[in-house]
């Protein structure tokens, strides 16, 4: 049987981390056959609430979980991982500006970046959640460059999940009957859901471009951008608490998929930018990419139009304005 990996999840005592610890530990994302030794860490506050989450990890009984490192010390929660999950990060409290969270958060995760540096597997594979999650990655990154930095990335597959999920419902037909929606730069409110290379197998069973499927251009430049867009909102408004279940679900599918390879399929992950698509080089832009070999690949060669082109640059901007923020708050 494979030896045992070790799986990092921050935040681990937090609402997304509740639903994530069990999907990562029924074998949903490194595979039934591969065991893990789950690294939780959160902050001191926690310990209590962590070690009720270790209780019921126990019993849970799951036959892939060999040892649950349950820390609030950062050196031994990164102490040899192969893949880490970066939940945990500061919430906005009220009063506080989008800028001092930012430099708050950014603080933790040039913490982490260096703790990555010096204890981590230098090929694990890191996946950032919380929020600014593209900006988070990037400072990650920055401060561990022993690690390639193709390992680190943002998530923005529940913008896609919700988009894809817009779309099914719209044309009446499951889930997997639509493929290739795109989200491309933050995962903020400036994120462009980009559905003209996305396609649909309708109710009739002919394969359609979406926009000749839904056939409404109203609809698809306006309502779904912006359902997409306001979703996490419109789940707390509703909720009374932010997108957790979801969130998780979310972070496993993009795990799974780097790891385990998307056979084809697009999937949109916020990655090292290269340039591409005329993009800003040097933040972690959301593409669509596909995976193989535990790598990603932006797909190339897609045609953006004049309406695609302005919103690939104001996300764009964001992340530029966001890294020069973050910056002069980690060398502050
Ligand atoms: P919770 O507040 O329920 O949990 C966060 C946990 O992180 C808490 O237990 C807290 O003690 C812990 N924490 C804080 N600082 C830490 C540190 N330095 N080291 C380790 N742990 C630390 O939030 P939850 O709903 O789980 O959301 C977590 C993050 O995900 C937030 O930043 C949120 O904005 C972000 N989200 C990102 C999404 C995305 O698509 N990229 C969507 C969902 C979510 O809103």
């Amino acid at each position: 049987q494979a030896e045992p990996i070790r799986v990092l999840i921050t935040g681990a005592a937090g609402q997304i981390a509740y639903s994530l610890i069990y999907m990562v530990s029924s074998g949903e994302v490194f595979g039934k056959d591969q065991p893990i030794i789950l690294h939780l860490l959160d902050i001191p506050p926690m310990t209590k609430v962590l070690e009720g989450v270790c209780m019921e990890i126990n019993d849970c009984a799951l036959p892939i979980v060999r040892e649950v490192v349950a820390t609030t010390n950062v050196a031994e929660a990164f102490k040899d991982i192969s893949a880490a999950f970066l939940v945990g990060a500061m919430p906005r409290k009220q009063g506080m500006e989008r800028k001092d969270l930012l430099s708050a958060n950014v603080r933790i995760f040039k913490e982490q970046g260096q703790a990555l540096d010096q204890h981590a597997k230098k090929d694990v594979k890191v996946l950032v959640v919380g929020n600014p999650a593209n900006t988070n990655a990037l400072i990650c990154s920055k401060y561990a460059p022993s690690i390639p930095k193709e390992n680190f990335s943002a998530m923005t597959r529940l913008d896609q999940n919700r988009g894809q999920s817009q779309i099914a419902v719209r044309c009446g037909v499951p889930i997997t009957n639509v493929k290739n929606v795109i989200i491309w730069g933050n995962h903020s409110s400036t994120q462009y859901p980009d559905i003209n290379h996305a396609e649909v197998i309708t109710a009739g069973g002919d394969k359609k471009k979406v926009r000749d499927a839904v056939n409404d251009d109203a609809w698809l430049n306006d309502t779904f951008i912006s359902t997409v867009q306001k979703r996490g909102a419109a789940v707390i408004a509703a909720r009374g608490l932010s997108s957790a279940m979801s969130a998780a679900k979310a972070a496993s599918d993009h795990m799974r998929d780097w790891w385990q390879g998307t056979d084809g399929r697009w999937v949109s992950m916020g990655v090292f930018s290269d340039g591409s698509y005329g993009t800003p080089a040097e933040v972690m832009y959301s593409f669509p990419v596909t995976c193989a070999n535990k790598k990603w690949t932006i797909v190339q060669g897609l045609a953006i139009d004049d309406f695609s082109r302005q919103k690939l640059d104001s996300t764009g901007n964001e992340l530029m304005e966001e890294r020069g923020e973050a910056i002069a708050a980690c060398e502050a």
